[in-house]
């Protein structure tokens, strides 16, 4: 095994990857867990392979760097210019890598990366998406769990399939051997090597033939149960091979908003922020505001303008705005793109839970209704077969 270790600088491979833990910097075939004053601390990590994530992954990093300056972060982004390189070799907690570190890059990256780390002696990893921003000091929700606990997050409210019951399990033909209260969303999850079983059927599924052929065909086809990578690991968590490894839930709304079309941020989630729950993070699920086209929408098309204003008024957006002058690219995505954004975001003071919450109250109303109109039209369409 060939390695190097030098205190206080960065090294940068032939290969383009380069490891560092700020306190000691590690070049090695076989890496040692990172170690701060002898005792094994939590790695965080995220990876991604679309060039186009780079302002969300800057943000994840600025974030955490705020929030939590000490936690060391390993990130996979092959897509890395030399300008973002240049960016992170003034981040010391930041190791990046440019290598991909699969074939099987995409769909399957979690698990992959998750194993990887874990043979690299990493005893603790909290995976996070490049499409989060740290809001506090995020440990807290990692405190006090044991080895055997596998954490999650809840699927957002407008998420497919929100309410699971086993049904992933049995359209993979696996024994039900637990009902989740929610489809799990992977956004956020902690491992340890206890969970190497389960990451290992994760990446199984996820590289069958099955789930393969369904990926490359047009996404529009997909059966829900294959959709994603959560949609599987939905399915293993449920089925009775895994059902007795322990679970925390990290809660929609109370620590993560999960900002995902119309539900995304529901009022009784903003009321509960405005009493002193706050959210640590922020996922901006679905279209990215720094990479939507960003068209003018005639008011006439209400539902469309809508449903625009609302992405624009993203918790997300408003806590990225906080990081706009380190971004070192184009911040251009972060002003008001709509008359009523902008009337909204002043007069709720840039506040996430007051800025949005007229729309919110409008669709937390409209919901129920709309539900009750689709169960009719089906039940409609049902008696003219
Ligand atoms: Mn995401």
């Amino acid at each position: 095994m060939q390695h190097s270790i030098a205190a206080g600088h960065q090294s940068l491979r032939n290969d383009g990857n380069f490891l560092q833990t700020g306190l000691i910097c590690v070049e090695a075939d076989g890496l040692a867990p990172f170690v701060l004053l002898g005792r094994t601390i939590v790695l965080i990590c995220t990876a991604e392979d679309r060039p186009s994530f780079e302002p969300g992954i800057r943000l994840l990093l600025l974030s955490l760097g705020k929030h939590n300056p000490d936690l060391p972060i390993h990130v996979t982004f092959p897509g890395a210019t030399d300008e973002f390189v240049e960016w992170v070799e003034e981040r010391p907690k930041v190791t990046l890598v440019r290598k991909p570190i699969t074939d099987s890059w995409g769909v399957n990256i979690k698990p992959d990366v998750l194993l990887s780390l874990l043979d690299q002696g990493h005893e603790e990893i909290v995976w996070i998406d490049s499409d989060i921003i740290v809001l506090q000091d995020i440990s807290p929700l990692f405190e006090n769990l044991n080895a055997e606990t596998f954490v999650f997050t809840e699927e957002a409210l407008g998420g497919q399939g929100y309410k699971d019951e086993g049904w992933r399990a049995r359209q993979w033909g696996l024994q039900v051997g637990r009902i989740l209260p929610c489809a799990v969303n992977s956004g956020v999850i902690r491992v340890t090597s206890a969970h190497r079983g389960l990451l290992n059927r994760w990446r199984e599924l996820m590289a069958s033939k099955e789930y393969r052929d369904v990926h490359r065909a047009d996404w529009r086809n997909r059966p829900m149960h294959m959709n994603t990578d959560q949609d599987v690991l939905t399915a293993i968590l449920s089925s009775s091979e895994f059902a007795n490894v322990p679970i925390k839930i990290m809660r929609r709304g109370k620590d993560i908003i999960q900002y995902y079309h119309h539900l995304g941020y529901t009022v009784s989630e903003r009321v509960s922020n405005m009493l002193g729950h706050s959210p640590k993070l922020v996922h901006s699920q679905g279209p990215k505001p720094w990479d939507h086209p960003w068209e003018r929408v005639a008011l006439s098309d209400l539902r469309r303008y809508f449903r625009e204003t609302y992405l624009d008024l993203s918790p997300y957006t408003l806590a990225a705005n906080r990081y706009k002058d380190q971004l070192n690219g184009d911040a251009h995505w972060l002003r008001s793109h709509f008359k009523l954004s902008r009337i909204l975001r002043s007069i709720g003071f840039w506040y996430p839970p007051l800025v949005g919450l007229p729309l919110a109250l409008w669709y937390d109303i409209a919901e129920p209704f709309k539900q009750i109109f689709r169960r009719g039209r089906a039940r409609a369409a049902k008696n003219t077969q």
